[in-house]
């Protein structure tokens, strides 16, 4: 039986990559970070009663900016196969705390592959390293492939381009089997609720159900090439059993601009919508609604620009070419983006109708000072 150790198993990629892992046989081991609130929602499914016989799936706390807690635990576990993916991985909360992702994102990303060098492991763990498209920040070709030039546009890229450069620096330096995945966006129903995929379609869901009037979004304009995350965790494995150790773009090969996201998703509840306006200035209101399971009024604003989402620094257009990992991986995409967005938008309307009728029966959500 294979042993993995995965890194930010609680977030969305964590929980899917577990699940994908444990379905192929392997012992799975997560590091997962301390909180006062429970953090585990994605992964609790997968949980195994420690009184039992027979265990595959295994917690543990921990903390990327922790080397001994790092290392002891690689220690222990004498992993086969590294998945790191714990991150600060929200671009716009990056220019908050910069100093912060360098450390957890770039440093952090260090710190493993260290451990393994340390503990004389090079020759027995692979180490997948989770890098991004954020990469390529500011165009300067398109589609982007693992040839492009990189153009950091965020304190989270520029953490990353460092993650980046170390994983193939240890692996010439010290002949270790590490891998970069650079993975474009890449989205579920258990997306985080502030990456503008989900912060849409729980809007839209809301809107819908008459829990919400309207919503406020950033910039519209830009473009990114959003994939299905079940696709890209088969993809992270695959990497980790190719012949060679290697970096490799995963992408659709089609953009899609953030406007057109929203369209798509109201789209999913029968409401079509005009846009009105330019820049900050912009909005939409409905044109028709068409389900008459939603009862939303014609004229409804119910998205504006707010210029507070806008960032600093943009990265306005992302396409990647993943033909190396599908000519030598044999890697295809499962999902088109229509059917994301109607998987996103049927998962978030079951959530909502949940306070839909909490609200019904007299109840708000749930506070705890009341
Ligand atoms: P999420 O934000 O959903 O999950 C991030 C995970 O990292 C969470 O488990 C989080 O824990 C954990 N984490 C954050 N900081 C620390 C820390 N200091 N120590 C230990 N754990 C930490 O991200 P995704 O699942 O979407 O992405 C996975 C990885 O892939 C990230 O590295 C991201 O940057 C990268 N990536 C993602 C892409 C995407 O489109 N999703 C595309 C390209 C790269 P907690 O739950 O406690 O917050
Ligand atoms: P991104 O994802 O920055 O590409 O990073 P995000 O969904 O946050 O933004 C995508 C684009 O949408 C624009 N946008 C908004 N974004 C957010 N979050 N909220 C808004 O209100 C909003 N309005 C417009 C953004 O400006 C941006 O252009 C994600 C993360 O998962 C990273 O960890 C990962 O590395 C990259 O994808 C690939």
């Amino acid at each position: 039986m294979k042993i993995a150790l995965i890194t930010g198993v609680t977030g969305q990629d964590g929980a899917y990559l577990s699940e994908f892992l444990l379905k192929k046989g392997y012992e799975v081991h997560g590091i997962k970070r301390r909180s006062s609130l429970f953090n585990t929602d994605r992964i609790d499914h997968l949980y195994q009663d420690p009184h039992v016989e027979n265990q595959n799936f295994y917690l543990h706390y921990g903390d990327m900016t922790d080397s001994t807690n790092l290392i002891r635990l690689i220690k222990e576990i004498q992993p086969d196969e590294i998945y790191n993916l714990a991150a600060m991985s929200h671009v716009a909360v990056s220019f908050e705390i910069p100093e912060y992702t360098g450390n957890a994102d770039g440093i952090g990303t260090l710190r493993i592959l260290d451990a393994v060098r340390l503990l004389g492991l090079e020759k027995k763990t692979r180490i997948y390293q989770a890098s991004t498209s954020e990469l390529y920040g500011k165009v300067q070709e398109v589609p982007q492939t693992e040839k492009t030039p990189f153009y950091p546009r965020s304190p989270y890229a520029v953490a990353k381009m460092y993650a980046f450069w170390i994983t193939v620096n240890y692996r010439e330096a010290y002949d270790m089997f590490a891998c970069n995945g650079i993975l474009f966006n890449h989205e579920s129903p258990i997306r985080g609720e502030t990456f503008v995929t989900r912060k849409i379609t729980r809007a839209v869901a809301r809107i819908a159900l008459g829990l919400q009037d309207k919503f406020y979004l950033g910039n519209l304009d830009a473009q990114r090439d959003w994939g299905h995350a079940k696709d890209y965790v088969r993809m992270m494995w695959m990497i980790l059993q190719a012949e060679e150790a290697e970096d490799w773009v995963i992408a659709t090969g089609k953009t899609t601009t953030v406007r057109d996201f929203v369209k798509m998703s109201f789209d999913r509840v029968g409401i079509e919508l005009e846009f009105k306006g330019e820049g900050e200035n912009e909005s939409a209101i409905v044109k028709q609604c068409k389900d008459p399971d939603y009862q939303i009024e014609k004229g409804q604003e119910v998205l504006k620009v707010d210029p507070r989402y806008f960032r600093p620094t943009e990265v306005e257009l992302l396409i990647g070419d993943a033909s190396k990992a599908k000519e030598k991986l044999g890697w295809e995409c499962q999902y088109e983006l229509s059917d994301l967005v109607s998987e996103m938008m049927e998962s978030d309307i079951k959530l909502m109708r949940k306070d839909q009728y909490l609200k019904k029966g007299g109840y708000k959500t749930l506070n705890y000072f009341e």
